[in-house]
């Protein structure tokens, strides 16, 4: 009897530690909402690594390195407003991977990708961008690494084509 009502007992706290687990899951798909749900402790910090600037993630393979992480991306082909292109991102000892595409100082709605684990240290997915109506084509791919080792944030600016 003792016994049993151990084993609901231990079946409740499981229960109650995955659903723990499912939320602070979904904080992590939706990172805007981690600071939020304060579950996992406190917050990891975002290392920025250093920003890429003489490279279009468009046209080539685009790196940067620091604190040892190394990260390569390649956009497209194809890579046009309201057409998918397809986004490979190189990193090893990932856990999880989000990119954001934003237009500096223009709000340009979200446009937020989870990439999925294609092979070891390497990561892809499908994006669409929106159209610009002020005729720009300058874009960042905010690329958000999740290590064991920490939190990286790569930068990685691209021109969408006509
Ligand atoms: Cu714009």
């Amino acid at each position: 009897m003792k016994r049993s009502r151990r084993l609901v007992r231990m079946v409740t706290l499981d229960l109650a530690r995955f659903r723990l687990g499912a939320l602070c899951g979904l904080a992590c798909l939706f990172p805007v909402f981690g600071p939020l749900s304060g579950c996992g402790g406190p917050e990891r910090p975002w290392r920025p690594l250093p920003e890429v600037t003489d490279c279009d993630a468009a046209r080539a393979v685009c790196e940067t390195v620091g604190s040892g992480v190394h990260v390569r991306l390649r956009l497209g082909p194809g890579v046009r407003a309201m057409h998918p292109f397809p986004v490979v991102l190189e990193v090893p000892k990932a856990h999880g991977v989000v990119i954001r595409f934003e237009m500096p100082g223009m709000d340009m709605g979200k446009n937020v990708y989870r990439l999925d684990r294609a092979a070891p240290g390497r990561w892809a997915g499908k994006a669409i961008l929106p159209i610009c109506l002020s005729g720009r084509t300058d874009w960042v791919a905010r690329v958000e690494i999740e290590r064991a080792d920490g939190r990286y944030l790569a930068v990685f600016p691209f021109h969408v084509g006509p």
